[in-house]
C-alpha cells in the first residue's frame, strides 16, 4: 500500500537515483537561498525523473476550458479569522513565506514572488466534496515534489503535512486549526501543486490565497487552503487528535481517494 512507502523504497531501483539530486555550487543572481537552490534543482530535473513519478500512479481525469464551472463554490473557510492574517492580506502577502521543514536536508522559505518563477503547472480538474457537489476548475501552481526534492528528505521520511492559517472551530487545544497529511507518492505526483492561480487569475481569498493544495485524485477536504507550512514527517499520530487531517480527526477518511 502507498502509505507504507519510504523515500528509500520510493528511490531503490531507479536509475534517476541521486543524479537528480545532485546540486552544483553554482550561485544564482536574485531570490533567496531557498529559491536559488530550488532553480538549480528544476534545471538538473530529468524526463527520467518524471517518468519514475507518473509511472506509479495514474493521472487524474483533465477537461477543457469549454468544460470549467461558471461557478465555483467556495467551501469550509472563506475567510480566515484572525489579525495575522488580516496583516498578511493587507500588504498582498508580500510579507507571507512559506516554510518546508521537519525530515528534511535543508528547510525552505520561500516567498509568493519567488514561488510564481518557479517552474508552474497548469490543470483543469474537477474537485468533488464530499458533501455532494463537484466543479471544474482551473489551477495554477508550483508541484510539490520539486520543492521536497530541493529540500531533500531524511530516509523515513513518510508524509507531507499541509499546516494551514485558518481555524475551524475554535477548540482549546488547538485541535480546529486546519491541516492535512499526503503520502510520499502522492506528493510527488506530477498533478499535485501548490496553487497560487485560479481560472487564469490570482487564487482568490475565498478559495485559499495565497497558496493551496491541489492533490486531484483525492476529495475536496484534502485540498488545503490557506497553506503556511509543509512539514515532513515520519508519522503524523501528534498532530491534531492523531488521524492526519482536520477531518480525518472528525471521522472521515485518511486516503479519501476519488
Ligand atoms: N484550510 C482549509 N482548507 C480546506 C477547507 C477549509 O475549511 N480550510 N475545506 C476543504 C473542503 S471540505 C473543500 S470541499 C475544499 C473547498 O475548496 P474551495 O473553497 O476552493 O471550493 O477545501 C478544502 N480545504
Ligand atoms: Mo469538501
Amino acid at each position: 500500500m502507498s502509505t507504507l512507502l519510504t523515500r528509500r523504497k520510493f528511490l531503490a531501483g531507479s536509475s534517476v537515483g541521486m543524479a537528480a539530486f545532485a546540486l552544483t555550487g553554482c550561485d544564482l543572481p536574485g531570490g533567496s537561498e531557498s529559491y536559488r537552490r530550488i532553480i538549480k534543482m528544476a534545471e538538473s530535473l530529468t524526463q527520467g525523473t518524471q517518468r519514475l513519478f507518473l509511472s506509479d500512479k495514474a493521472l487524474a481525469r483533465e477537461f477543457t476550458e469549454a468544460d470549467m464551472s461558471p461557478v465555483f463554490k467556495a467551501n469550509g473557510t472563506k475567510h480566515p479569522d484572525g489579525e495575522a492574517y488580516a496583516r498578511l492580506l493587507e500588504t498582498n502577502f508580500s510579507d507571507w513565506r512559506l516554510v518546508v521543514d521537519g525530515m528534511v536536508n535543508k528547510p525552505l522559505s520561500l516567498s509568493l514572488a519567488e514561488l510564481k518563477q518557479l517552474p508552474s503547472r497548469t490543470q483543469i480538474t474537477r474537485h468533488d466534496c464530499v458533501e455532494g457537489w463537484s466543479a471544474i476548475g482551473k489551477w495554477t501552481g508550483v508541484p510539490l515534489g520539486l520543492l521536497l526534492q530541493t529540500a531533500g528528505l531524511a530516509p523515513d521520511a513518510r508524509y507531507a503535512v499541509l499546516h494551514c492559517a485558518d481555524k475551524y472551530e475554535k477548540t482549546l487545544d488547538d485541535s480546529g486549526r486546519y491541516y492535512e497529511s499526503i503520502d510520499l507518492v502522492d506528493a510527488f505526483h506530477p498533478q499535485t501543486i501548490l496553487a497560487y492561480g485560479m481560472n487564469g487569475g490570482t487564487l482568490p481569498v475565498e478559495h485559499g490565497a495565497p497558496l493551496r493544495l491541489r492533490v486531484e485524485r483525492h476529495l475536496g477536504y484534502k485540498h488545503a487552503k490557506y497553506l503556511m507550512r509543509i512539514e515532513i514527517v515520519d508519522s503524523f499520530a501528534h498532530l491534531g487528535r492523531g488521524h492526519g487531517g482536520f477531518w480525518e480527526d472528525r471521522g472521515y477518511e485518511w486516503y479519501a481517494g476519488i
